[in-house]
């Protein structure tokens, strides 16, 4: 085909996959309503596909929760635990855990905002094919009259983001499995091919990663195999997220007949290997909401089809990541409009970048030199030098903010926000409507101010905080708030599941008109003498979870915001808000996947994050939180934001964390309370977690504190658990006294 796309979103133009999910999930509606608003949104995608002219459909892109998952399920590895009678409820309870049994571990696709389900593989885990899935997929395209291509995720990317299941033996990687599944892939492409499938695209995003030696011979000895099948469809594995690097050559080597380049993010230089194969030249970017620069990607197309012979026009990789129709925006400015393309429209450009290259005389490339990436070099940022002259050493703050604080031993505090209640949900709905003033909204977050105040006062927690329940999303509401940015109605991207994000669109200069969060700091300090924390996004993590102007380097983007951060941290300051929680969950995701630009990346992120909290005084305690299971492989980056305090998520990784924080010399909160499970410590629990933390960090320096933000928790679990955590800090205070 000359135009394709390498996958599509699938939670419908107005979340109804997502509603669906939701309301199977509470038991109020049938298998049968699920699976036919899937059909519908599934027929919905080819017609419209095939409406917009595109040539090369895929299927099987679609999925009830993520395709990795879909996977495991594709090749049995469905670990014993999760196996119910109803194969659906065993993949919810994969994903969404059951009875006794935590769901498997999410963790980000990449470096974007969507998760994915990692499976669990073991040297005892029995594969077998289970092709249903996608078999239906064709099938049901097949009778709207339309062929498709069965996207699955390839071999060694399913087995490099495997994890190895509990009981296996040290030294056990899940890629030592590879021969076994790569006989299950051969198995399906028989299917497909009896089927009469003509084309399957397996995904291998894990190649544009560092890969070692072994790796890369996985990656030979996968591809040889199934290409030298006699009996499969053709190949196309599809490389995103970056260049092929040193796995381009091995791919070129397989009998495969077509390989997918990331042509936004990587460069077509390698691309002569791959002559005699189809090039899929992914010019229309999958990762941004801008249209495409048609004379730059149709030169781009010239010189790979100069280099390589045959292509084809599609996306730099699925369209998952990006809304579904930018037309739909009416609330947006025109100007901006006109510069936007989401799903439809980024389909709309690959078929006419495939027309303009079919149109274009073949040897007419503009020389042999392939374009990269556009030259970025926006004017630099006015306020110039922002190296900061840094706060006084920690000991300094320490003492400063001791004497200023007086807190106690093992001070309790909470991440930041509180349950988001039905009301304040209802009430944000109807002021959007119009159906409520703005007078009444502001009530009804009043009134819940209050009411978190005075439930943090009554458990005795030390450090207060006001819940948040003015904000929709820790980004949303800062770039509502800050010119540059401009938000969507209908924009919504997966995040996980069922759950989605609107991310904003940071299309200018970045400035704070005015403070954002001090009034509500402000009524939430006065209603208690105790400290409350002034709760701020940190600019990476701004930046991380938007879509960005791609016309400045990324690195002065995130300064922008961190000026507007530091001016929000001084008037916090100002309005005598002493403790300070500046967050950064997204400084991971940012981190580039080749190891050689990350050093690089986390020297200005930390300094952006540095830029962002260094105005503030000594005795302002500064505290950042970070939400990720592997904070242990960043903690020299996290040590280097200089916070005062710093919490982590530790419920699912306690043991590398507390053993990795030796070198951590400031305030630090391993999580003791696991928000993403409805389960409720008791005070004997938590005493034995606080316990265990006093052997890696110093009294005088641990917190206490949950693992993350409340506010997907109900209040009843919130203040069991909360009463808990404070009676296990004052037990081991008490015991602290006695044995000092
Ligand atoms: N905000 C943004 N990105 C994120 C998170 C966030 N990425 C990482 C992590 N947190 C992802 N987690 C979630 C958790 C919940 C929801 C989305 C992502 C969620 N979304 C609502 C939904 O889908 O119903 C909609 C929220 C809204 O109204 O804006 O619950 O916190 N940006
Ligand atoms: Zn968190």
């Amino acid at each position: 085909p000359a135009s394709t796309v390498l996958g599509y979103p699938r939670i419908g133009p107005d979340r109804e996959l997502k509603r669906a999910l939701e309301s199977y999930w509470e038991g109020r509606t049938s298998r049968e309503d699920l699976e036919s608003t899937a059909r519908r949104l599934r027929e919905d995608t080819w017609r419209r596909l095939a409406a917009l002219g595109l040539e090369g459909l895929p299927s099987n892109t679609f999925s009830y929760y993520d395709q990795v998952l879909d996977t495991a399920v594709l090749l049995g590895a469905v670990p014993a635990r999760y196996r119910q009678d109803d194969d659906l409820a065993t993949y919810f309870a994969m994903a969404r855990g059951a009875e006794g049994s935590p769901p498997l571990r999410m963790t980000k696709w990449f470096d974007t905002n969507y998760h994915y389900i990692v499976p669990e593989i073991g040297p005892e885990t029995v594969f077998s094919l289970d092709a249903g899935k996608p078999l239906a997929e064709v099938r049901e395209a097949r009778a709207l009259g339309l062929e498709t291509r069965p996207v699955v995720v390839g071999p060694v990317t399913f087995l490099l983001l495997a994890q190895a299941a509990p009981a296996s033996p040290g030294g056990f990687a899940p890629l030592d499995r590879l021969d076994d599944v790569v006989e299950v892939y051969a198995r399906l492409l028989a299917e497909l091919a009896a089927e009469g499938v003509a084309w399957v695209q397996l995904d291998e995003p894990a190649l544009v990663a560092d890969r070692t030696p072994a790796e890369l011979a996985a990656v030979e000895a996968a591809y040889g195999r199934l290409g030298r099948l006699e009996n499969r469809p053709a190949l196309l594995v599809a490389s995103y997220f970056g260049d092929l690097g040193d796995a381009l050559p091995v791919l070129a080597a397989t009998p495969v007949e077509a390989v997918a380049l990331d042509l936004v993010r990587g460069t077509a230089n390698g691309a002569d290997a791959l002559a005699g194969k189809t090039v899929v030249a992914g010019v229309v970017s999958g990762r941004d909401v801008w249209r495409t620069g048609r004379d730059r990607a149709l030169a781009t197309l010239l010189a790979v089809r100069e280099r390589a012979g045959r292509v084809a026009v599609g996306t730099s990789c699925s369209l998952l990541h990006v809304p579904y129709d930018v037309e739909r925006e009416t609330g947006l400015d025109p100007a901006l409009r006109e510069r936007l393309a989401f799903a439809e429209q980024k389909v709309a450009e690959v078929v006419e970048l495939a027309g303009l290259l079919a149109a274009a005389p073949v040897g007419h490339a503009p020389g042999r030199h392939v374009p990269g990436q556009p030259e970025v070099q926006g004017r630099a940022h006015a306020s110039g030098d922002r190296t900061a002259k840094g706060r006084a050493p920690y000991p300094v703050r320490a003492a400063a903010q001791a004497e200023h604080l007086k807190l106690p031993l093992l001070p309790v505090t909470t991440i930041g926000s509180f349950p988001q209640t039905g009301e304040l949900r209802r009430a944000r709905a109807a002021l959007a409507a119009g159906e409520i003033a703005e007078a009444a909204y502001e009530g009804v977050v009043r009134a819940e101010i209050e009411r978190v105040i005075a439930l943090q006062e009554r458990l005795g927690l030390d450090v207060l905080v006001h819940g948040e329940p003015e904000r929709n999303d820790m980004v949303q509401y800062f770039a509502e708030h800050l010119d540059g940015f401009a938000v969507t109605r209908h924009g919504w991207v997966q995040s996980y599941g069922s759950r989605c994000t609107r991310p904003p669109i940071l299309h200018g200069d970045v400035r704070r008109p005015e403070p954002i969060t001090v009034r509500w700091a402000r009524y939430a300090q006065s209603l208690t003498s105790k400290p409350v924390k002034g709760m701020l996004t940190g600019p990476v993590t701004i930046v991380a979870w938007s879509f960005v102007r791609d016309d400045l380097p990324l690195r002065e983007v995130v300064f922008q915001v961190a000026d507007a951060v530091r001016e929000e941290v001084g008037d916090l300051e100002e309005a005598g808000i002493r403790v300070i929680q500046v967050d950064e969950p997204a400084l991971r995701e940012l981190v580039p996947l080749r190891r050689a630009e990350q050093d690089a990346y986390l020297e200005w992120a930390v300094a952006a994050y540095r830029w962002a909290t260094s105005g503030a005084s000594e005795r302002t305690q500064i505290h950042t939180h970070l939400c990720y299971s592997d904070a242990d492989q960043i903690l020299a980056a996290i040590d280097g934001l200089d916070a005062d305090v710093t919490s982590i998520e530790s419920a699912r990784s306690r043991g590398r964390l507390l053993g990795a924080v030796g070198d951590f010399s400031r305030g630090l909160g391993p999580g003791v309370y696991d928000i993403h499970s409805p389960r409720v410590p008791d005070a004997d629990e938590v005493e034995g977690l606080l316990t265990e933390a006093l052997r890696a960090v110093p009294a005088e320096r641990l917190w206490v504190n949950p693992d993350c933000g409340l506010k997907t928790r109900s209040y009843e679990q919130v203040e069991a658990a909360l009463a808990g955590v404070v009676e296990a800090a004052a037990r081991l205070r008490a015991r602290h006294a006695l044995s000092t």
